[in-house]
Order: C-alpha cells, then sequence, then structure tokens
C-alpha cells in the first residue's frame, strides 16, 4: 500500500508542463499570463479617449502598450519648443491604472518629423551642429518625462534600407553614421532601466536588411553603445509567403545578446474578405505567436492595432484591409481564436 501511495503523492506532486494548463485562456491577457510573454497593442489615442467599447477591450485584452502615433516628434514638438504631451500622458497614465506595461515609439525616425524641423534642416536655417544639440534635446527630454514608465524604447526605427545600404535620412545626411550610437547612449542616459531597441520592417525575411542589421548592432556593442533589443515590426500580409524562415532569424539576433520582440504585428489581405481568408490570415497570426514562443529572448508581441475600426492598412494599402484580429464592431475574428489556441512549449 506505502509504494503506492507514494507513488501517488510523487505524480501528484510534479508541476505540470507550461503547455498542460487545464483550461486555455480565456482572453489574450491570460494568454500572456500563461505563456509568461507581454501581448500588446498599438493605442489609437483618439479612440481610448471617445470610445468606451475600444477602452474596454483594450484594458481587458492587452497587458502591453505602444502609441500608434502620440509618441512621435511630431506629435510632442509640433512648434520648436513647444510641447504637447496630452496624448502621450493619456496613454501612460490609463496603462498604469490597468497594469500594462509601454513600449515607447519612437525617439529617431525619418517619419512624422515636425514641420519646423524638416524645413528648418532644408533651408539651412538649421545646421548640422544644431540639428545635432536638437536631436540630442528631443531624446533626453522625452526618456526623461516618462523615465520608470516605459519599459521599451525604439531608440532608432528603420534605419536600414531594403537593399541593406543605411537610409539616407536627414539624420545619417547631416550628422553621418555616428548618430545611431549618440541616440543609444543619451536615451540610456536619460533612463538607465529602459530596454533600448533597434525595430524595422521586413526583417523577418529580407536577407540584405537583416545582415546589415545584424553586423550595425554587433559594431555599435563593439563600441560599447548600449543596445538591448531588436524589434520586428511583422507587417505582413497573407498575399505573401509567411516569413518561415523569422524564427531562425531571431534567433541570430538573440545570439548577439539581444532581447527580441515582435513590435507591431499585422496581417492585411485583399478585399474582400472571405472565410479562406480569415482562416489563412488566422494561420499567420498563430504562427507568428508560435515563432516568438520559440525563441527564449523573445518577451513580447504587440499587434499595431487590435481593432479593424482604427487601422492603418486601409488608407495606406489600396484596396487592403482587415490586418487586425477584431473586426469593426469588435467582434473577435478566427485570428483571435488562433491566438488563445496556440500551444505554448514554454
Ligand atoms: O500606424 C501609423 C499611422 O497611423 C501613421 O499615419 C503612419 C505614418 O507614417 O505610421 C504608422 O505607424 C508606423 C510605425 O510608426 C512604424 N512602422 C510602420 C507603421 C505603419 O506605417
Amino acid at each position: 500500500m506505502k509504494p503506492l501511495i507514494i507513488a501517488l503523492a510523487l505524480i501528484l506532486a510534479t508541476p505540470l508542463p507550461a503547455y498542460a494548463h487545464p483550461r486555455p485562456p480565456r482572453d489574450l491577457r491570460q494568454l500572456a499570463q500563461q505563456t509568461g510573454i507581454k501581448i500588446g497593442s498599438a493605442v489609437d489615442i483618439a479612440a481610448l479617449r471617445a470610445e468606451s467599447d475600444y477602452r474596454k477591450v483594450l484594458n481587458r485584452e492587452f497587458s502591453h502598450v505602444t502609441a500608434e502615433n502620440a509618441m512621435k516628434w511630431e506629435s510632442v514638438e509640433p512648434q520648436r519648443g513647444t510641447f504637447t504631451w496630452a496624448d502621450a500622458d493619456t496613454l501612460v497614465d490609463n496603462a498604469r491604472r490597468n497594469h500594462q506595461q509601454v513600449r515607447g515609439h519612437t525617439l529617431v525616425w525619418h517619419n512624422q518629423l515636425p514641420a519646423w524641423l524638416t524645413t528648418g534642416v532644408a533651408d539651412g536655417t538649421i545646421g548640422n551642429a544644431e540639428l545635432r544639440s536638437i536631436l540630442r534635446d528631443h531624446i533626453t527630454t522625452q526618456v526623461r518625462r516618462y523615465k520608470g514608465k516605459i519599459r521599451a524604447w525604439d531608440v532608432v526605427n528603420e534605419v536600414v534600407e531594403e537593399d541593406g545600404t543605411m537610409r539616407q535620412s536627414i539624420w545619417l545626411t547631416h550628422l553621418g553614421p555616428g548618430y545611431i550610437a549618440d541616440a543609444f547612449r543619451w536615451a540610456r542616459r536619460a533612463d538607465p532601466h529602459a530596454k533600448l531597441f533597434i525595430n524595422d520592417y521586413n526583417l523577418e525575411w529580407n536577407a540584405p536588411k537583416i545582415e546589415t542589421t545584424l553586423a550595425l548592432i554587433k559594431d555599435l556593442q563593439a563600441q560599447g553603445v548600449p543596445i538591448d533589443g531588436a524589434g520586428f515590426q511583422g507587417h505582413l500580409g497573407i498575399q505573401y509567403d509567411y516569413p518561415g524562415d523569422w524564427a531562425n532569424v531571431m534567433r541570430r539576433f538573440a545570439g548577439l545578446g539581444l532581447e527580441v520582440a515582435v513590435t507591431e504585428l499585422d496581417v492585411r489581405m485583399e478585399l474582400p474578405v472571405t472565410p479562406e481568408k480569415l482562416a489563412t490570415q488566422a494561420q499567420y497570426y498563430s504562427r507568428a505567436l508560435t515563432d516568438c514562443l520559440s525563441v527564449k529572448a523573445c518577451h513580447e508581441l504587440t499587434v499595431w492595432g487590435y481593432t479593424d475600426r482604427h487601422s492603418w492598412v486601409p488608407g495606406w494599402f489600396e484596396g487592403q484591409g482587415s490586418a487586425c484580429l477584431l473586426d469593426e464592431s469588435l467582434a473577435p475574428k478566427p485570428a483571435y481564436q488562433s491566438l488563445l489556441a496556440v500551444k505554448s512549449p514554454r
């Protein structure tokens, strides 16, 4: 009798493997808890303010948030020296109240720069030395303002071109290649605890971009530049093959000692929507989550908006849409269910 009791006790005391959770997750927040990664969404601040159903679902489902536009330079300093933090503050305050961590997006980019900056550079009234100090002040001011409230910053965004050359932004052409190292150093000084990321699109599969970005990171590390992570935006479309090598690519970045994250996932399609297309889209979403879960260093998967009611896709790709997990009326699509059904290897 005794050995049987001991055997039974042993079986009961053995912890269940992570994938053997008794119940499937009820929502994305619970999925995030069970898998141990952060599941986030980009946030449309106007919707957060004005639409109670949008706010309710955002705060129920997501434990991580990124401002879709509110932290970009043109949003926070539309006139030189005039700062407009209200939208970014709203996001950060809402996050604190709802136990959400925040990804700061983005400090150095070639898009959504304020007009005073781009015209000043173009007409020569802002010279290169002044431009460098403007960039330093921008990074320092913004990172300090949210010190301790941002888990990770996208310090530089989209600095490499599709052909693997460095992007000829105003930063590169006026400040030289050292602007990237400077940006990371200034960000670290302003908030020593925030994780500092490089972020890009098509980094999931585009070989020239992957190789250049890896080389850039190694070079930064050799100079002692503080860089902690690489973000894969993940703007996918079902008319293209799923980037089947993505997990291996993530592992290469992780091999440099970096955290990796999926920072802007969405999966667009050519309209009209059909059940077949939604089923394919669901596979893309679940594969992206599976890829992240299969790489130890992947700690975050963020979608670029969670509802088709507010998605950048229709405005940018003619005839395309339906890229998000929930439809316009906030009803879950097959993609949402497919995420909940992912079996975590962790
Ligand atoms: O979703 C954003 C959209 O509302 C803006 O109009 C657009 C302007 O460039 O930027 C979109 O977000 C981009 C993100 O900041 C960086 N990666 C690509 C995203 C989609 O364009």
